[in-house]
């Protein structure tokens, strides 16, 4: 399956400022990551970088139409109040995954809220890089349901 990853804003700035909060590792690096890590379950993704919320909009709304089985998406700082970003998620058919580098509930008050995670398929934060493999792995292959009761 072909993974849509958007990056929202700043996180172009990934590995060069605050590796203290968001670690040592490049944005570019953490795209390869995702390549490699997509190449081994036999799908790919597409990775994207914007600072702009209307360009993240645009991407969600087309990703459909591009083919796109799912979105890993971490919408930076507008995770918290872009109402836009939202609408765009909830409009859409395809699943999209939140995820996040830190753990947004464990820092200040403000990040603790999400506006997308009610209308995603699901929230992963905490894991730095790796959220965004463990994104690609719940979009790509869904948990396992207990088999009925005979
Ligand atoms: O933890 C995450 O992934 C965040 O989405 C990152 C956003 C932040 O606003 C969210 O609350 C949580 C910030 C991205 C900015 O990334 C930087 C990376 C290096 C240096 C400066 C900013």
């Amino acid at each position: 399956m072909k993974i849509l990853v958007l990056h929202g804003p700043n996180l172009n700035l990934l590995g060069t400022r605050e590796p203290g909060v968001y670690g040592k590792v490049t944005l570019v690096e953490v795209d390869r990551m995702l390549r490699e890590h997509a190449r081994r379950r036999g799908g790919s993704v597409e990775c994207r970088q914007s600072n702009h919320e209307g360009q993240l909009v645009d991407w969600l709304q087309a990703a459909q139409r591009e083919g796109f089985g799912g979105i890993v998406f971490n919408p930076g700082a507008f995770t918290h109040y872009s109402i836009a970003l939202r609408d765009a998620v909830a409009a859409i058919t395809l699943p999209v995954v939140e995820v996040h580098l830190s753990n947004v509930h464990g820092r200040e008050e403000f990040r603790r809220h999400s506006v997308i995670a009610a209308v995603a398929r699901g929230q992963i934060a905490g894991f730095g890089p790796q959220s965004y493999l463990l994104g690609f792995d719940a979009l790509t292959a869904p948990a396992r349901r207990p088999a009925p009761r005979r």
